[in-house]
């Protein structure tokens, strides 16, 4: 079966999304995630330019060669442009594969060794009580795991807290916004905040949290210490992890479960925190982290630490990463939850999919593939419109992370 073109798409329904759309010369195309948050365009170019004329000829059945001959033939390895593109190259060709096999995807990844794939909602509000609220009504709507983020007093415009209830999208069109920040503020307001959840909703379901990047590893240890009588499922990106070494001071001081890795793209950047047993969740997305191809072999290396996955499923990747996610996730042994933000109605009807949810677990659907397609014309009414993620500053005016 080979390749005869690809196609890259862009579409705006609300935010900004990428998608590559490879064809054969059986009929038959695969379609793939290529949306960066903020960045969208570089990754539209280095498909089309670098990438898109490499693929034409080839047999669409050979995943593991084109995926080696992308990473390797690039020369300059690695980074979130490439990867994203490599991505988006890989899960159109499990798509393909599974369609001329007429298969789910999950089914050529080992298949199903669980029911349903426990997923984890967004709950956030401008205020603690509002957060605390938010809690009960996604337990209400069935989710046994819940996020939890919430505004924070003497601060404005704090990460997490979404402009809408059920959609979280933090990209905002024309310059970046700028966001403060002040860690003495959140340390002293977060154990509050999941204090109050657990008297309110009880021990039995999962609590998360996203420190989003914005704390030293001592402040993270103190976190962590301070959050174990509340039992949180996870602490998320506690630290910048560059320097995955920081890891080991957290660990030292907490039991609190670890997760980080959402902008991580690819197995180089964990390998640290996996032999020192430093995380107990990695997140890399099937978008970030060069597709199913390559995270196969990190979910591989992740087993041997006791690491589970818990993979990035914000609304900035699409419901492509969303199916492709749920097949993964079905299929391979060591899973832990898939974090499910809902798409808006607008974007879900330009990409129309197989995937259920219900009562706090996902379904991928057992339609050929990956079970996602892409309304071209529907799509054409949604032009491209520059966004940005916000910029963070401490109080004083110092640049800080976002
Ligand atoms: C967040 C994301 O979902 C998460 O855990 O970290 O909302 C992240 O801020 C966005 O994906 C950035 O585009
Ligand atoms: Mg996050």
């Amino acid at each position: 079966m080979k390749i005869t073109d690809a196609k890259v798409f862009i579409t705006s329904p609300g935010r900004n999304f990428i998608t590559l759309k490879i064809y054969t010369d059986e009929g038959i195309y695969g379609l793939g995630d290529a949306t960066l948050n903020g960045r969208e365009l570089a990754v539209v170019s280095y498909l089309q330019e670098h990438v898109v004329p490499c693929l034409i000829g080839r047999d669409a059945f050979q995943v593991e060669d084109i995926w080696q001959y992308l990473y390797r033939g690039a020369y300059w390895r690695r980074g979130p442009v490439t990867m994203s593109a490599i991505a988006a190259v890989d899960m159109a060709l499990w798509d393909i594969k599974g369609k001329a096999l007429n298969t789910p995807v999950y089914n050529l990844l080992g298949g199903k060794s669980r029911s349903g794939v426990m997923v984890y909602g967004h709950a956030n509000g401008e205020t603690l009580e509002e957060t605390v609220d938010e809690v009960g009504r996604y337990l209400d709507m069935g989710y046994v795991a819940v996020r939890a983020q919430s505004g924070i007093p003497g601060l404005k415009g704090v990460y997490g807290v979404g402009r809408g209830k059920l959609f979280y999208e933090p990209a905002e069109k024309g310059l970046p916004p700028e966001q403060t920040w002040s860690t003495e503020k959140y340390l002293n307001f977060a154990p509050k905040l999941f204090k109050k959840i657990r008297e309110t909703h009880g021990d039995d379901f999962h609590l998360l949290h996203d420190c989003h990047h914005r704390l030293t590893p001592i402040e993270a240890a103190r976190l962590g210490k301070e959050s174990e009588p509340y039992h949180l499922f996870w602490l998320e990106d506690t630290v910048p992890a560059e320097l995955q070494e920081g890891f080991r001071i957290i660990r030292q001081h907490t039991t609190t479960p670890l997760a980080v890795g959402e902008v991580f793209n690819t197995i180089y950047d964990m390998t640290t925190l996996f032999t020192e047993q430093l995380i107990d969740y990695i997140r890399m997305s099937v978008l970030r982290g060069g597709g199913l191809t390559h995270l196969l072999k990190v979910a591989a290396m992740a087993s041997i630490y006791h690491i589970r996955t818990g993979f990035h499923g914000a609304t900035d990747l699409s419901p492509i990463t969303m199916a492709a996610a749920l097949h993964f996730d079905l299929a391979i042994n060591n899973f832990g939850i898939q974090e499910y933000m809902r798409h808006t109605p607008e974007t879900d009807a330009v990409f129309p999919h197989a995937y259920t949810f219900e009562k706090g677990f996902m379904y991928p659907g057992d339609a050929p593939g990956l079970g996602v397609d892409y309304d071209e014309k529907l799509a054409e009414k949604y032009p491209y419109d520059r966004a940005y993620l916000p910029v963070n500053r401490k109080l004083d005016g110092t640049m800080f992370n976002w």
